[in-house]
């Protein structure tokens, strides 16, 4: 008798679930189905599953390929398991190829090929929909957004559109997702969108998406203008649809820890917030290629005038821009100088320069200093006047940090209004603005003449 083991989470139990348990039965002659607790998939990093582990168990047994259900509830149980109950294969979907190559001194290892298309077919008969997700842009950062959006149950990557179809195909073929040839084909396919295109065709894609009736959740620098973002909120308001920011940092728990610290009074009254990221760019990529869009402050100025933003709000008093500039006009290091009534800040960014990159908040009691890297906050410092006397706070940053924003977005699609605060439609706008500021300032007069 050949026995086959498997695992998974089975939440919003679909199509895709049924073809592995399906195929998983055909491999042998007995098969074992794995269901993963709660506290073990919050231990390897998946946020939001929503059934229960005994509804997930039950509609393993409903599909009747289990021969034995079992729970799933630590790291190492699967080397275990196979050990325990005499299994022949292992097999997993193709999302995980490679990583489970390590059970093959144990048995036979096989991934089988994973679902692309989940259809409405079986989720229609669930109260709860999976919201199928599409991404426009096959850049670094759509790449990052496939295994991390896999750990936020509730959602699916269907698909991709690129204009340049080739980098889409290649793409899709290295995810196995689906790559759209037209844009409506694409928007047929989906229910909400990630666009992770250059800076400047935002405006364009957010605006086709929100007519299409699309839920959005656009990269940071949303747009480079604050007319625009305003119009395209309103649009998205009127419609019923959700349009965030993706500034993963907003997200993130251990930010919105350092933010609820700051504003409780224990470093007294804030005056003062430094905030500094530097990445030192290849020089071929687009960042530093594209003269206009281009440049440190489109790319990062998002991160270093959030925590401002969040801190001291968006009616500053004055605004200044201090940048170095290569011989081609493009800022490879900015420092924004902040001035507000009560305080002032800094927001520092380079491509060009490698500075400190730290987030440093004072008060009139202490001060918070979160070290590099602190956009991806999990840990940070209160020192007071004693320096004997040092307060440490902790949170986890599970991965790249994109489930965060990821799972906000779901709850948000999913009528919750309970996350809006993180990053709000009003600081958005703001940050348009100040982009719009910074390449009037710096880049017009630079490169277009104007
Ligand atoms: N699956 C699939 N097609 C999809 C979605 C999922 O073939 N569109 C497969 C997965 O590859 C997995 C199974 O269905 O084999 C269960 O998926 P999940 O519930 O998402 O569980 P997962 O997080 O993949 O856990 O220890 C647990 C295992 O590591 C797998």
């Amino acid at each position: 008798m050949t026995k086959v083991i498997t695992y998974g989470t089975f939440d919003l139990f679909h199509e895709g679930h049924y073809r592995l348990l399906q195929r998983a039965k055909k491999l042998g002659d007995y098969l074992i189905v794995g269901v993963t607790t709660e506290e073990y998939d919050r231990t390897r990093g998946k946020l939001n599953v929503i059934d229960s582990l005994m509804t997930r168990m039950e509609n393993v047994k409903k599909t009747g390929f289990a021969d034995e259900i079992i729970i799933e509830e630590s790291t190492g149980q699967k080397f275990h398991d196979i050990q325990k109950y005499k299994v022949d294969i292992f097999t997993v979907g193709s999302d995980w190829t490679g990583q489970f190559d390590y059970l093959k001194d144990y048995c036979k290892v096989v991934y089988l090929e994973r679902t692309k298309n989940i259809s409405s077919t079986m989720l229609r008969t669930q109260n709860k929909r999976i919201q199928r997700i599409g991404i426009i842009g096959t850049g670094r950062i759509a790449g990052r957004f496939i295994p991390e959006a896999k750990l936020v149950s509730g959602v699916s990557t269907q698909g991709v559109y690129n204009p340049h179809m080739e980098s889409a195909v290649r793409f899709a073929k290295r995810w196995e997702i689906d790559a759209y040839r037209s844009l409506e084909e694409f928007y047929t396919a989906v229910d909400a969108v990630y666009i992770a295109s250059p800076h400047e065709t935002h405006y364009g894609y957010i605006k086709s998406a929100l007519e299409h009736g699309k839920h959005v959740l656009c990269e940071k620098p949303m747009v480079l203008d604050m007319k625009q973002a305003e119009e395209l909120f309103e649009y998205a308001k009127e419609r019923e649809l959700v349009l965030i920011e993706g500034i993963k940092t907003a997200y993130c728990p251990g930010f919105s820890s350092l933010l609820g610290v700051a504003c409780s009074g224990l470093i007294g009254s804030i005056r003062n917030v430094e905030a500094c990221f530097t990445k030192l760019e290849n020089p071929n990529f687009r960042e530093l290629t594209d003269l206009q869009y281009g440049g440190s402050f489109t790319e990062l100025g998002s991160h270093v005038m959030l925590p401002i933003i969040k801190l001291f709000g968006k009616e500053y008093e004055e605004i200044t821009f201090h940048s170095i500039n290569d011989e081609r006009g493009l800022d490879l290091f900015t420092r924004v100088v902040f001035k507000y009534p009560n305080g002032l800040a800094t927001a520092t960014c380079g491509l060009g320069v490698k500075s400190e990159g730290r987030l440093l908040v004072a008060g009139t009691k202490g001060y918070i200093v979160a070290e590099a890297p602190w956009w991806k906050t999990t840990y940070y410092e209160v020192h007071y006047e004693d320096p004997g006397k040092v307060d440490k706070f902790s949170d986890r940053f599970l991965g790249e940090g994109l489930r965060y924003e990821v799972s906000d977005f779901l709850s948000m699609i999913n009528g919750s209004s309970k996350n809006e605060f993180k990053l709000t439609r009003g600081e958005s706008i703001a940050m348009a603005g100040i982009m719009e500021k910074f390449l009037k300032e710096n880049r017009y007069h630079e490169n277009m003449g104007a």
